[in-house]
């Protein structure tokens, strides 16, 4: 049996035609479906859901071989133990600084101000903004990180920005692109040698319909 461990959403959304082209059908819909581990038209794979931040701790710690994760959730995790073939190029969208339209945040750095800096992805950050010696206090939120210079509790924020609409609804701007993002497969690396043969295909077959080699 191989487990896929996806999360509900875009990432499950973008996987299907990918899935699909290797003649992989999943049987139900996670969205509708109370089920947590879906079958699917080939006996020996099946599908775990799992939270977005939870994939990359399911294949390393062997309850999935394999899943599908953002690179910005697989930096903030660690990859120990990961292998990582393939870029699938879904789920694309980059992290940025983002800060209220009328805070200006290149002053405040060229001064050498110190920032607080509101984010879910606080290795990144602390990453990026010592890499341009930008003193930062951090501030770890979960979700709704748009809030927090609204509120006066943030300079900025570090956050995903796909089309920009959620900004622009909170008047604030983009400062700084600090990298692209897509999904990866990750495969734990126990499995990739235990059940090389299928692990094999159903890599080859992802590879196949990104049209990269693999
Ligand atoms: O939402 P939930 O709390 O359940 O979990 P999650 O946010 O971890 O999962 P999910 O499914 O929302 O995101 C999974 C992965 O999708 C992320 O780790 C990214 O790799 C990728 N992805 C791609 C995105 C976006 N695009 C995206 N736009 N994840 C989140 N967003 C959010 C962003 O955080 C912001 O709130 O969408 C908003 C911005 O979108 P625009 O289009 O208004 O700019
Ligand atoms: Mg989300």
């Amino acid at each position: 049996m191989i487990t896929l461990a996806l999360s509900k959403g875009r990432i499950f959304e973008e996987t299907l035609p990918l899935l699909r082209a290797a003649g992989i059908e999943v049987l139900e819909d996670p969205e509708t479906s109370r089920k947590l581990i879906l079958p699917t038209n080939q006996a020996d794979l099946r599908v775990l859901v799992v939270r977005a931040t939870d994939v990359p701790t399911y294949v390393q710690q062997g309850g999935a071989d394999l899943g599908i994760t953002g690179k910005d959730t697989l930096l903030e995790h660690g990859s120990d133990g990961l292998y990582q073939p393939l870029d699938l190029n879904i789920a694309k969208c980059r992290i940025s600084v983002a800060v209220r339209s009328d805070f200006d945040y290149h002053a405040a750095v060229r001064k050498g101000s110190r920032l607080t800096v509101a984010t879910k992805y606080l290795k990144i950050s602390r990453e990026f903004f010592a890499s341009k010696g930008v003193h930062v206090d951090l501030i770890k939120l979960y979700g709704s990180m748009e809030l927090a210079p609204l509120v006066g509790m943030a300079d900025a924020i570090v956050d995903l920005v796909s089309t920009g609409n959620t900004l622009k609804a909170n008047h604030l701007v983009e400062v700084e692109h600090i990298m692209d993002i897509s999904s990866r497969l990750i495969v734990n690396q126990a499995s990739l040698k235990l059940k090389q043969p299928a692990l094999r295909t159903l890599i080859d077959a992802f590879s196949l319909s990104l049209g990269q080699d693999g």
